[in-house]
């Protein structure tokens, strides 16, 4: 690194400021559970099928039971579910181009892992597919996980999609560490993914009526089915005895309906396509869950899987000062900035691509000039997250 990269990043982080401390620590001490659910989309929160269903009644539910974060956009590039691991554990945005998981495994990350580690933690990741996948056997060591429980450790005895079904997942997974307390255990989901038509969900049994046989209908199906797995994990935590002494994250990874198939997604939630809408429903579910906490609200602001580690971090009661999200319960600002440069704020979303801005209400072209000192702001986000991934930055600011 240069003396101007190390000005520029040591500047940025000095600017931070902590906006608040509500519920500071209530989880210190408590095991931390985030489950990364496969494509988990916000619309089909609340929503409901044509004969009236819930899609996610167990997520519903629970929702009502946490501080619910209802305005946060996926960050992901061309990572993937990686992207969305890492963005949640490390608090740094994607590679620009590729994938990071590939492209810089040996970073030092101030992340999830190795904060708790050494708070005496054990530290699990897992998820049931080939350790190789995206590079995760090589990458959990950089962020700090003791160890990873990929589709060699479980046993397969429920199938779907690409492998084990996620109800029996989330079980084994608990099975193997729920006598490790303290632990955190990092869960990524697998059924629920893309194109969603396996053979399970040809058969599985909820009605989606006039969908039935479409794509969004078998993602309707394959999220009916991502939410069950959930319910039947909360139980079994409860069961166990371990519900209440564990902070649970639960969040979506990154879009389930590709862009060429927008028109569904724009017909079942009822919206007109537009740049700017099409931005507005590339959003996630969050959710925050600590029995501790009794005030269940939706909290509004605007945030990406980035602020998910400060988040957790004020809850936890522990710093982190490289991190380049902020905590979305004491923030006074929302906004996010995607991998592709878009920024949204409560006020307009930019389209990158476009060049434009748009107000955020009503969707209608703004005067870009009024905007671009805010735009570049945020977008200057991605520079020190580039910095900090390509020049191993968090590594030279330490020696
Ligand atoms: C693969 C799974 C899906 O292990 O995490 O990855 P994706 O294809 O969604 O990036």
């Amino acid at each position: 690194m240069n003396h101007k990269e190390i000005e520029e990043l040591t500047s940025h982080f000095n600017n931070k400021k902590i906006q608040g401390t509500n519920y500071k620590g209530i989880s210190q001490g408590k095991n931390l559970i985030i489950l990364q659910v496969e494509a988990l989309q916000e619309f089909v929160i609340n929503a409901k099928t044509p004969s009236g269903e819930e899609i996610t009644p167990n997520l519903n539910r629970l929702i009502n039971e946490s501080i619910y974060f209802d305005n946060i956009y996926y960050q992901t590039g061309g990572g993937n579910t990686s992207d969305a691991e890492l963005l949640s554990n490390a608090s740094v945005y994607p590679a620009k181009e590729g994938s990071a998981y590939f492209l810089y495994p040996t970073n030092t990350y101030d992340s999830i892992g190795n904060i708790l580690k050494e708070k005496g933690y054990g530290t699990y990741a897992s998820h049931a597919n080939n350790p190789t996948f995206w590079n995760r056997a090589i990458m959990y060591n950089a962020l700090g996980f003791d160890e990873f429980f990929s589709n060699q450790k479980f046993e397969i005895n429920e199938y779907i999609g690409w492998g084990l079904g996620d109800k029996s997942f989330y079980k084994q997974t608990l099975d193997k560490i729920n006598k490790k307390e303290p632990f955190y255990s990092f869960m990524i989901s697998l059924s629920s993914h893309y194109p969603f038509n396996f053979k399970y969900f040809e058969e599985y049994k909820f009605d989606v009526g006039k969908y039935e046989g479409t794509f969004l209908g078998y993602y309707l199906k394959a999220a009916n089915y991502a939410d069950d797995a959930i319910g039947d994990l909360m139980d079994y935590l409860k069961e166990q005895g371990i519900y209440d002494n564990t902070l649970i994250v639960i969040y979506g990874d990154h879009q389930a309906v590709p862009k060429d198939k927008a028109e569904e997604l724009m017909e079942f939630t009822g919206h007109d396509y537009s740049e700017a809408q099409w931005t507005e429903l590339q959003k996630v579910p969050l959710l925050i869950h600590d029995s501790s906490i009794t005030e269940h609200q939706t909290i509004s602001k605007i945030g990406g899987q980035i602020d998910i580690l400060p988040t957790i971090a004020n809850l936890m009661d522990f710093d982190v000062p490289h991190a380049l999200g902020k905590d979305l319960i004491n923030t006074s600002e929302g906004y996010a900035v995607l991998r592709n440069s878009n920024v949204i704020t409560n006020e307009f979303i930019y389209i990158s691509a476009e060049n434009k801005v748009y107000n955020k209400e009503n969707g209608e072209e703004m005067d870009i000039d009024l905007y671009e000192e805010k735009i570049k702001e945020l977008q200057n986000h991605l520079y020190i997250s580039d910095l900090i991934l390509k020049r191993d930055a968090l590594k030279n600011i330490t020696e």
